[in-house]
């Protein structure tokens, strides 16, 4: 029977809710094992119609993950799903059943794999294309240490364009340790998948000489009952199939590079799951591939309709897909890519980059606008930062897009092929800052003091949408080396933007609020919040002054020398960033540097020493003083302490 007509099967009573470890899967029939993975599917509909979250990853690869359940013996063995955002049937299956309805909110489960959650996540993710180097690096202790379990690593066609992925499958194929990769092909990444791997990957599940023979032997085989036919006598006919499959694909990558290929197999018909993952487990050594085909957001009409926009979702009305909330105003990413198509329009010789991410970097709209212009790289940050260097050099004027979590992985290219040799790259770090509820994978918090730190480079963050637009535009006409804007998640202020973006002067500040007492400098997304500090100390007779630094390098050297001089004395530098390397001790180093330490003392804040939980991203700035409030307290607190200052009422602490 063919699965779609068995997803309506239901046995009257919920098998999921038996379920509360793998152990319990391996009890069910195959049938009710269909019935399970149509009570997943509603369960991951219901949940992140709620919470938002990865609706396509995952209902793609229900059955997979039964049949890995139901096959290998987690956790014992170890199942490492790169990304980790097609993990929540997974989670559903390993013990995290009822708290499954927390996911991706405060104090509840990760939308991500998180060994600290669970014993069956043996290895943490949420950055793509790891998984394999994991699972040889785990291969290798598994056998120095005597050990003997199962280690699989489940890759998207995706995350296999990662650079890191490749390399990965160099050395497996060298070091030919026992580990079987699943390739989850669902022929796309976020977007559509690109380049000359995902060709070759359709290439493969299309050849339908062999698919054909592969299926017939496949059925002979599972006509002899069991008992006429010995264990021997599969791994023969297996080893013809694998004969004639190497006969019919001329050459098969994965076998080249040292890899056994099995496959292609339809990821969601349980049997053939079962069945050649049982054969994998039991008759197979050294590294193997099994190539899956799955369908993204396979069970929800809306999802595989349109699996982009519900690769990662908010909430939304679950009969429809509709999101449940518009946006009152349009989000920085938005603005951004506007304002680089604007560019475009401007000056031919913009193109814009993207590694995997064009819609959620706004750059649907250059793509449909100038396609030709617009490079989706896969997911490739290196790759992307050291091609846009190239076109730097060579006369274009490239829009690097990347958000901030991910540009981390191309640190050593921004040095070594973009500010050592000046090229003029203009990068665009979306989502820098605390994203929410994707968690401490995906905050932006490292790129003010890993992008400060390198000579050459401009960082500019701004206040608002309008000023980002400005920024953009300054960006274009800027050619003395790389420069870059950080922005946040989401919607901003929601000021109109000016019908002609001006260019801001480089290095630049802008003082929003004039005061005597104190003076916050703040930049980016902390302006606002530092601003309507300022308006409640005015209540209490504190007048604060408050600075927009947009410029985080160069800083406005001719206004700190100023302030220093003749303002207040007491400064507090707020940032949405990592406190270590970040702005605020750029503030401090150049008081250092000129001499005025005596002079002036600082108070930093920004994100702490730690890693950021998941959560919304108020309740995430909250909970780090990084809101109003406790921008306000801290100044309160600093006023209080400071010997000499003017009575303030003493601070109460937040729990
Ligand atoms: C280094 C890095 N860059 C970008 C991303 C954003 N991202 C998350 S999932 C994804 C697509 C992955 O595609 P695939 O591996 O095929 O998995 P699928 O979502 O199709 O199941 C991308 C680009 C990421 N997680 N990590």
């Amino acid at each position: 029977m063919p699965p779609q007509a068995l997803w309506g099967y239901n046995f009257g009573v919920s098998i999921l809710e038996g379920i509360n470890s793998p152990e319990d899967i391996r009890k069910l029939s195959v049938k009710e094992l269909y019935q399970l993975a149509s009570e997943i599917r509603e369960t991951l509909i219901d949940v992140t119609s709620r919470n938002g979250g990865h609706l396509g990853p995952s209902p793609g690869v229900v059955e997979l993950t039964i049949a890995l359940h139901y096959i290998y013996d987690s956790p014992r063995d170890k199942i490492i799903w790169d990304v980790g955002h097609q993990a929540y049937a997974h989670k559903l299956l390993t013990g995290r059943r009822e708290r499954f309805h927390t996911l991706r909110q405060l104090n509840g489960i990760s939308g991500f794999t998180k060994p600290e959650e669970s014993p069956h996540d043996p290895f943490g993710a949420g950055h793509a294309s790891t998984a394999i180097s994991a699972a040889l690096g785990m291969a290798i202790a598994r056998d120095m240490m005597g050990e003997d379990y199962h280690i699989i690593a489940v890759v998207g066609d995706g995350a296999l364009t990662g650079g890191m992925a490749m390399e990965a499958l160099n050395h497996g194929g060298h070091l030919q340790k026992r580990i079987l990769l699943v390739l989850n092909d669902n022929e796309r990444s976020i977007a559509e998948n690109v380049g000359g791997l995902s060709n070759y990957l359709a290439k493969l599940s299309a050849n339908k000489l062999y698919n054909r023979v592969k299926d017939d032997i496949r059925e002979l085989l599972n006509s002899i009952p069991d008992n006429l036919i010995t264990r021997k006598a599969k791994t023969v006919a297996w080893k013809v199939k694998e004969s004639l499959k190497n006969l019919m694909i001329p050459t098969v990558i994965f076998e080249e590079l040292g890899w056994r290929y099995l496959g292609p197999v339809n990821g969601h018909d349980l049997d053939q799951l079962i069945d050649i993952l049982e054969h994998i487990k039991y008759f197979t050594d050294g590294p193997v591939v099994l190539h899956v085909i799955t369908q993204k957001g396979k069970g929800y009409e809306p999802a595989m309709r349109d699996p982009e926009r519900f690769h990662g979702t908010g909430p939304f009305v679950k009969e429809s897909g509709e999101p449940l909330k518009k946006p009152s105003s349009p989000s920085y990413s938005e603005v951004y890519g506007s304002a680089v198509l604007r560019a475009a329009e401007a000056d031919e010789r913009v193109v814009a980059i993207t590694a995997a991410m064009c819609l959620g970097t706004g750059l649907a709209g250059f793509r449909e606008r100038f396609p030709e212009r617009l490079f989706d790289v896969g997911i490739a940050e290196q790759h992307a930062v050291t091609f846009s260097a190239a076109m730097a050099m060579s006369g274009l004027i490239p829009f690097c897009t990347i958000y901030s979590t991910f540009l981390q992985r191309a640190f050593d290219q921004i040095i070594h092929d973009v500010a050592l040799q000046r090229a003029p790259v203009r990068f665009g770090l979306d989502r820098a800052g605390l994203v929410g509820d994707d968690g401490p994978t995906h905050h932006g918090s490292f790129d003010i003091a890993y992008l400060r730190m390198v000579p050459n480079m401009v960082v500019m963050a701004p206040k608002d949408e309008d000023e980002l637009a400005d920024m953009v535009w300054t960006m274009l006409h800027y050619e003395s080396g790389p420069i870059s804007v950080r922005y946040p998640r989401g919607s901003g202020p929601g000021v109109p933007i000016k019908d002609e973006p001006e260019i801001i002067p480089v290095g630049r500040w802008e003082i929003v609020k004039p005061g005597s007492d104190l003076a916050i400098l703040a930049t980016g997304s902390m302006v606002y919040p530092a601003l309507s500090a300022a308006s409640e100390l005015e209540k209490e007779g504190v007048s604060a002054e408050v600075i927009n630094a947009r410029f985080i390098k160069p800083m406005d050297e001719e206004l700190l020398l100023a302030l220093a001089e003749g303002g207040p004395s007491l400064w507090i530098t707020v940032e949405e960033g990592v406190l270590a390397g970040g702005f605020g001790s750029g503030v401090a180093e150049f008081l250092e540097e000129k001499g005025l330490m005596g002079k002036v003392r600082v108070r930093r804040l920004g994100i702490p020493d730690q890693f950021i939980t998941h959560g919304t991203r108020d309740e995430l700035l909250r909970m780090i003083g990084l809101d109003s409030q406790g921008i306000l307290e801290a100044v309160k607190e600093t006023l209080w302490q400071k010997k000499g200052a003017r009575a303030v009422a003493r601070p109460k602490r937040r729990s």
